[in-house]
């Protein structure tokens, strides 16, 4: 068992996460084209171009996987909603079907006894606004609350948990500067823009969704932890700048009102005109923080290409992302972010999780190091607990194997095992561990 229910509060929360690109089938239910669609179709961009036009069907399928989150014991299922599904053209007039359909996936939810935690973006723009520029356009901020209102007006009543736009560095850094997720670009005017617009995106949105009520609305983050190669200024300062960009940026904007000095010192004159004055829409009040985790980076100088480092290859063991396996990192982040952001402000772990091959063998995936990788994430979290952290609630990426973006359908972090031909699912070893793990001891 890598960890036992008990040893936690009886109001932790665990719940297992998804996102409805990965794995809805995009194909079905009138969704509008996103820029997903379009960046996997240029060669070179997905891993054979894959994209998730099928994907795990989850779309015809999704009573039989909340049966599997059920099963588990779960507490709480992370979903998201698909802008182009409830909004083809990205505005304008909702998808009947669109809104059915995530109508349907809440009530199925509540039935099973669980709650339902969305999260309103996770990262397909509809092409129609991808075409008039997505992030880099100011009125997408407009756009995205327009949408947080429509969706929240036929589900925001049965949400146990909101978040507005699945990791901001994601969205901007990744899509805009590093080009490897749509729309992929490679320009830094277009990400620093991206950087602040999706910050304002949340903003607005958070402010639209108090207006019609709603409470416990929250932002979720992807942290990496980072290391210099050396002991060398240089490298010191390569640290401190990939840590500027990669982790403060976004929680400093929402906390604190103001971005970091080393990212300003290369990014300020990319931002957008009047950027201090948007500060007073970032920072509306959240009710919790949500930390999605993997790995750390090791990093080091470089007088390459602007922001000048590199990553360098770490010594530990890896997933088959090749990513090190740092559980450390979660404790630290933990405590930074309580002591330096968000205080007494409920902390949840929205992601955690690992790829592996996960090969079948005679109808069994013995996923032992997902087992490991998990038990020793959770320590981390109960360790930053003892500590003081107000961490409320641990998230397993993912439910099932699913479109691992630009990787395709190559990388398995499911606790179910799917079978791309048949889209037969299979739990692994992990899932029925964590069943166990979950199980409520009857206090007699
Ligand atoms: C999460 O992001 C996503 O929310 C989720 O959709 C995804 O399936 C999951 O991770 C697993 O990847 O080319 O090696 O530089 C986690 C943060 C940061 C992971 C950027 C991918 C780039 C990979 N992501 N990272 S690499």
């Amino acid at each position: 068992m890598p960890f036992r229910r008990a040893d936690f509060p009886d109001d932790f929360l665990f719940g297992t996460a998804t996102s409805s690109y990965q794995i809805e089938g995009h194909q079905f239910g009138g969704a509008g084209q996103t820029h997903w669609d379009t960046f996997a179709a240029t060669p070179g961009n997905v891993l054979r171009a894959e994209n998730g036009a099928l994907a795990c069907d989850h779309y015809h399928r999704y009573e039989a996987d909340l049966d599997l989150v059920q099963t588990a014991g779960f507490d709480c299922y992370r979903f998201s909603t698909s802008w182009a599904r409830v909004l083809p053209e990205g505005r304008g007039t909702p998808n009947p079907e669109g809104l059915d359909f995530y109508d349907r996936l809440t009530d199925a939810m509540l039935a099973r006894g669980i709650k339902p935690c969305v999260t309103l973006y996770h990262w397909e723009m509809p092409s129609a606004l991808a075409d008039r520029g997505g992030w880099t356009n100011p009125d997408v901020a407009k756009w995205f609350a327009d949408f947080a209102e429509v969706i929240m007006g036929r589900i925001g009543d049965r949400m146990h948990s909101v978040a507005t736009i699945n990791e901001p560095w994601c969205v901007a850094w990744l899509s805009h500067f590093e080009g490897i997720h749509a729309p992929g670009l490679r320009d830094i005017r277009a990400t620093a823009r991206a950087m602040h617009h999706v910050l304002k995106a949340h903003g607005t949105a958070t402010q639209a969704m108090r207006a019609m009520g709603m409470n416990n609305l929250g932002a979720v983050f992807n942290m990496e932890w980072a290391k210099a190669a050396s002991d060398s200024a240089a490298d010191e300062a390569a640290r401190a700048r990939f840590d500027g960009y990669y982790n403060r940026f976004y929680l400093s904007g929402v906390f604190k009102g103001a971005y970091p000095a080393e990212v300003l010192a290369g990014l300020e004159p990319h931002l957008p005109h009047g950027w201090q004055d948007d500060f007073a829409t970032i920072t509306t009040p959240v009710d919790w923080c949500g930390i999605n985790y993997y790995t750390r980076r090791i990093v080091a100088a470089t007088d390459g290409a602007w922001p000048s480092l590199r990553d360098v290859e770490g010594p530990l063991p890896k997933t088959y992302m090749d990513w090190e396996i740092y559980p450390d990192g979660l404790y630290q982040f933990l405590i930074r972010t309580a002591a330096e952001y968000t205080g007494d402000t409920p902390i949840l772990v929205t992601e955690n999780g690992m790829a592996a091959p996960d090969p079948m063998t005679g109808g069994k995936v013995e996923d032992t190091h997902r087992i490991d990788y998990i038990r020793d994430h959770v320590a981390a979290v109960r360790r930053a607990m003892d500590d003081g952290v107000p961490v409320k609630g641990y998230f397993l990426w993912s439910l099932l194997d699913n479109y691992e973006w630009a990787l395709g359908y190559e990388k398995r972090f499911g606790l179910v095992h799917v079978d791309f031909d048949s889209l037969e699912r299979t739990p692994k070893a992990s899932y029925h561990a964590l069943a166990r793990a979950l199980e409520r001891q009857d206090h007699g």
